[in-house]
């Protein structure tokens, strides 16, 4: 599986968590589309959260930033299938509403 890594406080708790996207250059079995967000519990180790908002994705990369200023990080999330050559398939902005992120701004691809 072949994942990029970003390094984010989506809770702004203090505590750096993990997310990551696929960035496999073929999908199937060892390249399937991931989006996994794991949660630092306190310095004491990551849980996996369930029902992100977040799709999974191939071809992807990410970046967080507090586009509203609300002191919660947004997810920027950019990929594409492997059926259009290099055609980007998606680009959307999800909104982190104090914690449970959900597209929140029109995708910046229509
Ligand atoms: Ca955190
Ligand atoms: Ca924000």
């Amino acid at each position: 599986m072949e994942v990029l890594a970003a390094i984010v406080d989506y809770l702004s708790d203090g505590y750096s968590d993990i997310y990551l996207v696929g960035y496999g250059n073929s999908s199937g079995t060892n390249n399937p589309a991931t989006s996994e967000l794991w949660k630092n519990d306190g310095g004491n180790g990551f849980s996996l959260v369930q029902n992100t908002g977040l799709p999974p994705t191939t071809f992807a990369t990410t970046a967080w930033a507090d586009f509203d200023k609300d002191g919660f990080v947004e997810a920027f999330i950019t990929s594409r299938d492997n059926t259009t050559s290099n055609a980007l398939a998606n680009a959307a902005l999800y909104r982190n509403n104090g914690g449970t992120v959900s597209l929140g701004y029109p995708s910046l691809a229509d």
